[in-house]
């Protein structure tokens, strides 16, 4: 039976009926809508059936998600801002819960619906907005910079460990379930090639070179919402995968996603590779954002890092594709080799540009 979206809805505590629930779709893991109410034009809330065979550790993930709005909304009332706008806030359920949780329809969770701001999917064309992207995303990590890591759940552990992730990969190509693996010889063979490089992060960490932070860990560019009046960041969302990493994983990520040429599963290749511009353009925000909370080695791994989190998604997605689909909802015919092709290209291409990514850093880096 197909779930009722507005059945749904009832169970939470806002009185008002809702009109209308549209899908947002840009994400791959959960499903997301946008719920209108009685006599307003724009949506309200913003309403999501978490994935639980991903997120198995559901109870987990939302006393996260609430320990980490709590901290950041006490400094956005610091600060004098708006707490409608500027932190995303849990609506609890009729009978008080976090979220809604049984056997029946899942797990879903409602939240407030950020008004006048976009999630934008490419920055390109658009000045400023990345610059303010990066100030955000920066600024999070700093705002998180005193959070107590070791109460957080690892809702997906090893979830940026390249080496585990390598290793994930391996172990799809061996099983090769779906029997795909005679299709993409040549992304094997590069993945392969560069398997040495999986460790440098992992290894750092270990080895205390870098320290342990309290990170984001899917810092996509449509993951942050930027004001349609200002162009600047308004607020960060998608807080599934926060937990203590590296702050490499959010810098890297970040240009893996709003610093290449095209989006993340284009299919024309020569459409997909790194560009510069928009790596400056990032980095200048970031650094402002992040302020005094990076160290000398972490600014000198920057640009590596965006090639390792992209090298890291051509493992993710072609595994997926690997093992039939399992994960990553798919939109198109061999929508995760598309996609791992895409990542691919632009790892290759990030890394053909390491110097000049340096150089870059240096001039921001004080
Ligand atoms: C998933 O669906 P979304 O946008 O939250 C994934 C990220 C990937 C991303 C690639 C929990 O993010 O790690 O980088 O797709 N999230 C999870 O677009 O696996
Ligand atoms: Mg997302």
């Amino acid at each position: 039976m197909e779930t009722n979206l507005f059945d749904i809805f009832a169970q939470f505590s806002p009185t008002e009926t809702a009109t209308k629930c549209e899908p947002i779709t840009a994400g791959l893991i959960n499903h997301t809508y946008a719920v209108f109410v009685e006599n307003e034009e724009k949506p309200k809330y913003v309403l999501q059936k978490i994935n639980t065979n991903i997120f198995k550790d559901s109870d987990g993930l939302i006393e996260n998600i609430k320990g980490v709005c709590e901290h950041v909304r006490a400094k956005v009332i610091a600060n004098g801002g708006d707490v409608n706008r500027e932190v995303l806030t849990l609506i609890p359920t009729k009978d008080g819960k976090s979220y809604l949780k049984n056997d029946e329809v899942g797990a879903w969770r409602l939240y407030n619906f950020i008004t006048d701001a976009t999630a934008h999917q490419s920055a390109a064309g658009k000045p400023g907005i990345l610059a303010s992207a990066a100030e955000a995303f920066g600024t999070y990590q700093k705002l998180l910079s005193d959070y107590p890591a070791e109460t957080l759940h690892e809702t997906i552990p090893n979830f940026h460990n390249t080496v585990s992730r390598y290793n994930d990969f391996m172990t799809a190509l061996e099983n090769d379930v779906a029997g795909r693996a005679c299709e993409c010889a040549y992304e094997i063979e590069e993945i392969k090639k560069h398997a040495h490089l999986a460790s440098v992060v992992v290894d750092a960490l270990a080895k205390g070179e870098i320290p342990l932070r309290v990170t984001h860990n899917d810092t996509k560019l449509n993951n942050v919402m930027i004001d349609d009046n200002t162009n600047k960041g308004v607020c960060v969302i998608d807080l599934d995968t926060v937990m203590p990493g590296s702050l490499l994983y959010d810098f890297g990520d970040s240009i893996r996603f709003a610093a290449c040429n095209s989006a993340e599963d284009e299919e024309d290749l020569s459409k997909v590779y790194h560009r510069l511009d928009l790596f400056e353009e990032y980095v200048s925000g970031f650094l402002k954002g992040v302020g005094e909370n990076i160290t000398e080695k972490e600014i000198e791994l920057l640009p590596f890092s965006a090639f390792l989190l992209t090298y890291e998604l051509v493992l993710r997605f072609l595994g997926d594709y690997l093992n039939g689909d399992v994960y990553f909802q798919t939109r198109r015919d061999k929508h995760n080799l598309i996609r791992a092709r895409a990542q691919l290209k632009l790892a290759l291409d990030t890394e053909s540009k390491l110097d000049e990514m340096a150089a870059i850093v240096k001039k921001y880096a004080k």
